[in-house]
């Protein structure tokens, strides 16, 4: 059994963890502070009467590392957040009450996979490939799923092979692979909740761009009132051709945060 499968013992349940193990050094967006790891207590620096002691550990990170959801609150366009909200107006305990991460209800809903390489024919996307609504098109008619609303669809680009390559992930002079905003607004015309991609952005990012210009996550988000996932390990259910499942996601209950790190599941 590969070691992205978990056997829930007690509840016989199978299900596939989509989320990425959060490390000191792993890839993430400059756009967001690092996560930083740190332990200010050592085992053995207090020790109690009875020979007893504890270690007690210390986190520092941006709210986007890792796997992570981004809320309505993350992006704006033209000063107005989703539901024209002000953005000039938000700040913790401002218009963020609105559109935090703590209004992110728990997901379990049913979740689409769409699996763009095998499509094409391809183990991975090219750093730059726009995702079309084309592609998107044929992975459901190739699986033989349909997208509908309330739906939380993944797609996959095969980028997640180079996580563990650090900086080539984050994309830079190769750009990243991505639905652009045509494929955004495909998503937002079907109305589902939440879209998510094994990528550092979600969207195309375009050779030498780096993270500037970010058209669909304005359609989602600010236009449409969809959640984005980013960074997940969508390998395992592609390998098993898994396509439709029960997805399962938590957000932190972070009062007024723009996100969250997460550990989806997929239940197969
Ligand atoms: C990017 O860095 C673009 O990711 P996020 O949407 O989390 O800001």
């Amino acid at each position: 059994m590969s070691d992205r499968l978990l056997e829930a013992v007690t509840a016989g349940v199978r299900t596939v963890d989509l989320g990425r193990q959060l490390r000191v050094g792993m890839p993430q967006s400059p756009n967001h502070p690092q996560f930083w790891h740190t332990l200010p207590r050592r085992h053995g620096d207090m020790t109690r009467s009875d020979g007893g002691s504890a270690a007690n550990d210390m986190i520092t990170t941006g709210t986007h590392v890792g796997t992570h959801i981004d809320a309505l609150a993350h992006v704006s366009h033209e000063g107005k957040m989703h539901g024209g909200v002000n953005a000039a107006e938000a700040g913790v305990g401002g218009k963020y009450v609105e559109l935090g991460v703590h209004t992110i209800a728990p997901m379990i809903r049913r979740g689409i996979l769409l699996d763009i390489p095998a499509v094409r024919g391809t183990e991975r996307l090219e750093g730059g490939d726009e995702i079309t609504v084309d592609d998107l098109e044929s992975a459901c008619a190739a699986q033989g799923v349909e997208v509908s609303a309330g739906d939380v669809v993944l797609i996959r680009s095969g980028w997640a092979q180079l996580f563990d390559e650090g900086q080539p992930y984050v994309g830079g002079p190769s750009g990243v692979p991505g639905v652009g905003e045509p494929g955004a607004q495909w998503l937002a015309s079907r109305e589902v909740h939440a879209a998510g991609a094994d990528t550092i952005a979600f969207e195309r990012l375009a050779p030498g761009g780096g993270h500037a210009l970010l058209p669909a996550h304005r359609v989602l988000l600010v236009e449409s009132g969809i959640y984005i996932i980013e960074a997940l390990d969508l390998e395992e259910l592609a390998r098993t051709r898994t396509y439709e499942f029960t997805f399962v996601l938590v957000p932190l209950n972070i009062f007024g945060a723009t996100g969250s790190p997460v550990r989806p599941l997929a239940v197969v």
